[in-house]
């Protein structure tokens, strides 16, 4: 995708582009929380790592609505997906309002656009976004009486907000050993269990033997229970 300053080209007169790096962050429309200005049209060209995928979603949404959104509007351009046009209010479940919707970009780009026309009569108080950015981790299921398992890009360090979802399955009547070998170097925290990144084993018919672990040493790894 090109910088979405240009996608934006179609779109007549922009007045304020702002690039956005960075794993995950938050941007609001003109003034919130009080209600936005007439005639803006803003937009925010987030970028993440080459290799992460973008979430975003909305914490508040108070747009005039109107038909097809065309007074006031936010617009979500995302690569390889329709673009998405939001107007009205959240809270009130407006047809056209992002309600609980998360836009997952299928690549590291994603750009939002605001505008509003040239009234706001009822004082309607814009948007505040959340994005954040993971690594995709293909889910692997294993199935044979023994195979390995390992963070992404082993034994080289693992990309960070990342999180991988493995299922291994044997016939009844088996039981499953895990065993690490070295290097085991999960970040922990030395009072809090495993604040930060985790490996957890969970039981398929036995949640209360969750096990979670981090740290870096094999025989006495930090334990979250
Ligand atoms: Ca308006």
């Amino acid at each position: 995708m090109a910088s979405g300053c240009h996608v934006l080209a179609l779109l007549a007169v922009l007045h304020v582009c702002v690039e956005v790096t960075g794993l995950y962050g938050s941007f609001s429309s003109p003034g919130f929380p009080h209600p936005y200005p007439d005639n803006q049209l803003q937009a925010w060209n987030i970028s993440a790592p080459v290799g992460h995928r973008l979430k975003l979603y909305f914490t508040h949404f108070s747009l005039e609505p109107s038909d097809q959104c065309e007074y006031d509007y936010v617009q979500v351009f995302v690569e390889g997906n329709e673009t998405l046009r939001f107007c009205g209010e959240q809270e009130k479940s407006d047809e056209g309002s992002p309600r609980n919707t998360v836009i997952i970009s299928a690549t590291n780009l994603l750009s939002v656009v605001f505008k509003s026309d040239f009234s706001n009569e009822e004082r309607f108080t814009g948007f505040q976004a959340f994005y954040t950015s993971e690594v995709p981790c293909e889910t692997q299921i294993l199935t044979d009486p023994s195979g390995v398992l390992s963070s992404p890009g082993y034994p080289n360090p693992y990309p960070p907000m990342t999180k991988c979802n493995h299922t291994i399955t044997l016939p009844e009547g088996f039981r499953i050993l895990l065993d690490f070998s070295e290097p085991f170097d999960i970040e922990s925290h030395p009072e809090v269990p495993c604040p930060y990144d985790l490996l957890r084993g969970l039981p398929a018919q036995s949640f209360s033997d969750e096990v979670i672990v981090c740290g870096n040493s094999l025989w006495d790894p930090t334990s979250g229970h």
